[in-house]
């Protein structure tokens, strides 16, 4: 590496890691993050990737589209390209459910489904988003698309952690009855 190869090198460095770190982007209206993966997956291939990322001690879960503004938030800020989301009526038809995150077990309460869908052509039990603009499809759970992976809960303390904490408060009451 010559003098010049270097100089570029530290040039373009930062801003690689720059790109990286806005991988996840904040909805402040609801203080979510998510993230656009590219990587083009089955419909339960992608909820498991999306199910194996972590993000500030977040679980990561396929995304769930539960109001206007998540909707539109998602294809203004994160990605327009048409990705799944966490939603299937596998189990009954026509019925659509939230598979994944804090909405699993879920029916659909909001909706943004694109003009005639879901239409079930040749049974279509996985949904997509940014199908249409900023609309929805129902489509083969076995095609390839990107995702989005959504970051919402804080971590749940393991059983563990709370028998830590009755020991700390237990101690801090014995301090306070020595003081008194
Ligand atoms: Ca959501
Ligand atoms: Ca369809």
């Amino acid at each position: 590496m010559n003098a010049t190869q270097i100089r570029l090198a530290l040039a373009v460095c930062p801003l690689a890691l720059a790109a990286q770190a806005q991988a996840q982007v904040l909805n402040p209206f609801n203080g979510h993050y998510y993230e656009y993966v590219q990587t083009r997956l089955t419909w339960q291939a992608a909820v498991d990737a999306a199910a194996a990322r972590s993000f500030m001690g977040m679980q990561g879960y396929l995304v769930t589209v539960t109001s206007e503004q998540e909707s539109n938030f998602i294809f203004d800020s994160v990605t327009s390209a048409t990705v799944w989301a966490g939603g299937s009526d596998a189990a009954k038809e026509g019925t659509w459910v939230w598979q994944t995150g804090p909405e699993a077990g879920q029916v659909f309460s909001y909706t943004r489904w694109s003009g005639g869908e879901p239409n079930n052509s040749g049974n279509e039990d996985a949904v997509h988003i940014n199908w249409s603009g900023k609309a929805w499809n129902d489509i083969n759970a076995g095609s390839s698309y990107g995702y989005v992976v959504e970051y919402s809960a804080a971590p749940i303390p393991e059983p563990g952690t709370y028998a830590l904490m009755a020991i700390g408060l237990a101690g801090l009451a014995g301090l306070a009855r020595r003081r008194r």
